[in-house]
């Protein structure tokens, strides 16, 4: 937290988990308080709880019920691409745009890759500062800090509280390496993909199955050589092909913008909006928000499935398995059936 209440807050690199985890858990929670405090845009509650649920706090649960009925109202809006593409100061840039417009906001920064490294997340918090003071903003970085499913996991709850808290915009910066743009892209409303001149990532987008997750791609650094050709890539992509051919279907347009100096912000809003009209038009939005829930009651599942897996390992059940399996008795697919039938 800064002074002024803003919920600027880097964690992760700052203490070790098990350590958080335990300070944290000592402190008694008041969970419908804290729901009401940010629902009256309280910048303290959002943060509290944002580490609540990042935390997979005791009280998760709590707080999950807790919010269910005050969601479904944001935007989601994801920015994935290369590093150094410009996302954060896109982001920075849309805050501004919609901040004029009166929208409230909120800013979620996934850094998947590097759980203890702070240095890109300061850098990201610096930027952000240009937004510090306005009550109608939420900024908090996440790292994933290497936990399985990190991302997977503690982002869509991070989202809906942020959600809860009024927020009109969420939008999801995350580091566009493998995985995790696809996981952004199951988060998102609309996926805007960021690339550069002069980054070979034109090339690198089809590779990395880019084109597929594009709902707006966003050539940044146009003041730079090389964006033309860069446009001029990614047409070429597009005309070959994939899940956006077909009459109806959603042309992911490519919009120029120069973010360091707010230029194009403008009409990468108006593409936004317009992706927003078409999937409420074609239902492909409420399917879209149906597929995230069903991701995440999937994720949540597992979890507990992995769990109790370890509650099993080295327990008297799985021993007698593996010694039917060892005499021949069974096989390995079926002690693992009767394994999976006791759970
Ligand atoms: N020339 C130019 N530089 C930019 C532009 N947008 C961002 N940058 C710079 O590119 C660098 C990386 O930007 P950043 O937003 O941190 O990228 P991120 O890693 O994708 O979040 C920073 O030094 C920015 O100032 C742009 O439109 N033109
Ligand atoms: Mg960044």
């Amino acid at each position: 937290m800064t002074s002024d209440g803003l919920a600027v807050q880097t964690s992760g690199p700052v203490a070790p988990r098990g350590q958080r985890l335990s300070r944290r858990a000592r402190r008694a929670v008041d969970v419908p308080d804290l729901v009401a405090r940010a629902r009256d845009g309280e910048a303290r509650a959002v943060a509290r709880l944002v580490s609540l649920v990042e935390d997979a706090s005791p009280v998760l649960r709590e707080v999950a019920a807790a919010l269910a009925p005050h969601t479904g109202h944001a935007q989601v809006l994801g920015l994935t691409g290369s590093p150094g593409v410009g996302k954060s100061t896109t982001t920075t840039a849309l805050v501004r745009a919609l901040r004029a417009a009166g929208k409230r906001v909120g800013v979620l920064a996934v850094d998947p890759s590097s759980p203890f490294s702070g240095g890109a997340l300061l850098g990201d918090r610096v930027r952000m500062q240009d937004h510090a003071g306005d009550p109608g903003v939420y900024i908090r970085s996440m790292a994933s800090r290497g936990h399985l499913g990190g991302l997977a996991w503690a982002t869509p709850q991070a989202l809906r509280v942020l959600d809860a808290a009024g927020c009109d915009v969420v939008l999801v910066e995350t580091v566009g390496v493998g995985q995790s743009e696809l996981e952004i892209a199951s988060l998102a409303d609309t996926t805007l993909v960021l690339v550069a001149p002069g980054m070979g990532d034109g090339i690198q987008a089809a590779k990395a199955g880019i084109l597929e997750v594009a709902d707006v791609f966003v050539v940044n650094k146009a003041d730079r050589d090389g964006a033309d050709s860069t446009v001029r890539d990614l047409r070429y992509m597009q005309s070959l092909g994939g899940r956006h051919a077909g009459p109806g279907a959603w042309r992911p347009p490519i919009c120029r913008t120069v973010a360091s100096r707010d230029e194009g912000i403008d009409r990468v809003l108006e593409r936004i909006e317009e992706h927003r009209r078409w999937l409420a038009e074609t239902g492909e939005g409420a399917r879209r928000r149906a597929e995230r829930a069903a991701r995440e009651i999937e994720a949540i599942a597992l979890a507990g499935l992995r769990a109790r897996m370890g509650e099993v390992r080295g327990s008297a059940a799985l021993a007698a398995l593996a010694g039917e399996v060892v005499a021949g008795e069974t096989d390995p697919y079926r002690a693992a059936d009767r394994l999976l039938a006791q759970l």
